[in-house]
């Protein structure tokens, strides 16, 4: 077969956008090498629908034990009893759990899309707002924080079947305790979605939702800095409250049903070259440099928050816990849409992002939202954030002018030569 140099030379151009620029997507990250040469290898070849031990293929011993090593190593990072990793993304994680615990119509109660909260919490335009009857908390306007007053008058009024935290602009630490105490008192089960803070709280960074949450589920791309990809996690596993049956009529424990949820539920063969990368990645979290690396990234997110506070910039909370920050644009005069397209001229990739009780489409939004953890990897420390929040300033507040972008844009490709990103490649 002719090598497809149309491809790879795209493939080449893509490395060279991600070495010359910043980046700040809150949901991105670079991967090690030996990460990304895992899900490049022969693993891909193999199908092996079912679980170790029990697929419905010939040939899967060697595979049988990536994924397993793959469920031990993340078991005891969060010190869980209960991990799959087969789900191809969040989003799949998100839909096997919904299944597992849900039937059409049930009631759920997720932070609204528009307040920080995600696709697959109940957006009407998503299955889980399709499917279920889906309600929402948001946030306090004066604070920007999670308003439980709100999520437990919601909970009580409603009575939801499922409560879902977690967020994918939502800058500080949850309170899973109160949430679990409502839960409680309500009858509903807690599904925590950690796919942005999950390396933070790898590492006791932040709060853990396993003691209060009866189900966990995370990318693995984000500040866990693995593949692409989902999981699911249970601190313990449970008898299912609901009494939902498998499909030959017996009640099973959670983790049998979440099991079968992901498959045959929802997804068919396993992506078996990126479980084996998923394994490495978490072999990487369990060492100390793991953690070195995202101590790093909390304090890069407070160093740039504090330094675009001191620039009269509006952060929703005033700061930040995590590895990110959502950031209202109305005082500046820009929407969230223009600082975007201004900003990648200038090689700073960041998105736009609605703010709470936000005024304009999710399509133009008065917010951007900046994460850390990427440009963390690239080597950066707390007095980069200084030269970051200069250029982005520089960029927003001349976004007309092609000539001073230009010349931005042109700092930053230099300022970036000296954060080596795969030097082998
Ligand atoms: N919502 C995406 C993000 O946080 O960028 C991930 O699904």
């Amino acid at each position: 077969m002719q090598r497809d140099t149309l491809v790879f030379d795209l493939i080449n151009q893509e490395l060279e956008r991600q070495r010359h620029g910043i980046e700040l997507i809150a949901s991105e990250n670079f991967t090690s090498l030996q990460v990304m040469q895992a899900m490049g290898g022969v693993m891909t070849n193999k199908y092996a629908e079912g679980y170790p031990g029990r697929r419905y293929y010939a040939g899967c011993e060697i595979v049988d034990q990536t994924e397993q090593l793959a469920i031990d190593r993340l078991k005891q990072i969060f010190n869980v009893e209960y991990a799959n990793v087969q789900p191809h993304s969040g989003a799949q994680a998100n839909a096997a759990i919904a299944l597992a615990v849900l039937q059409p119509g049930d009631v759920t109660l997720g932070l609204d899309l528009s307040m920080g909260g995600h696709l697959t919490h109940g957006s009407p335009v998503n299955y889980s707002g399709k499917l279920y009857n889906a309600h929402f908390y948001g946030v306090v306007k004066e604070t920007g924080l999670i308003d439980y007053e709100m999520l437990e008058s919601q909970a009580r009024a409603l009575k939801p079947k499922l409560i879902i935290c977690g967020a994918s602009a939502y800058s500080r630490d949850w309170d899973y305790k109160r949430i679990r105490a409502v839960a409680d008192e309500v009858g509903a089960l807690v599904w925590a979605d950690i796919a942005h803070p999950a390396g933070l709280i790898a590492k006791g960074l932040l709060n853990s939702p396993f003691e209060y949450c009866h189900f966990v589920s995370s990318t693995t791309h984000k500040t866990l800095r693995g593949p692409r990809g989902g999981v699911i996690m249970m601190g313990k596993d449970f008898e299912n409250p609901f009494g939902l049956k498998d499909n030959k009529g017996n009640v099973r424990m959670m983790s049998s049903l979440i099991d079968l949820a992901v498959f045959p539920g929802i997804q068919g063969g396993p992506l078996q070259h990126v479980i084996a990368a998923k394994a490495i990645a978490f072999g990487e979290i369990l060492t100390d440099e793991f953690l070195i690396y995202q101590q790093q990234v909390q304090k890069n997110a407070q160093a740039m928050a504090k330094a675009f506070v001191e620039k009269e910039y509006n952060i929703i909370s005033g700061g930040t816990d995590n590895h990110l920050m959502l950031i209202d644009l109305r005082n500046k005069n820009i929407s969230g849409k223009k600082a975007e397209q201004a900003l990648v001229k200038a090689d700073i990739t960041a998105n736009k992002n609605m703010v709470p009780f936000d005024d304009k489409s999710a399509f133009i939004t008065s917010g951007i939202r900046f994460g850390v953890a990427a440009v963390t990897t690239r080597g950066m420390v707390e007095c980069d954030m200084q030269f970051v929040v200069n250029a982005i300033d520089r960029v927003l507040l001349n976004a007309e002018s092609e000539s001073e972008i230009a010349t931005v844009k042109k700092q930053v490709n230099e300022f970036m030569e000296q954060f080596k990103l795969y030097p082998e490649l």
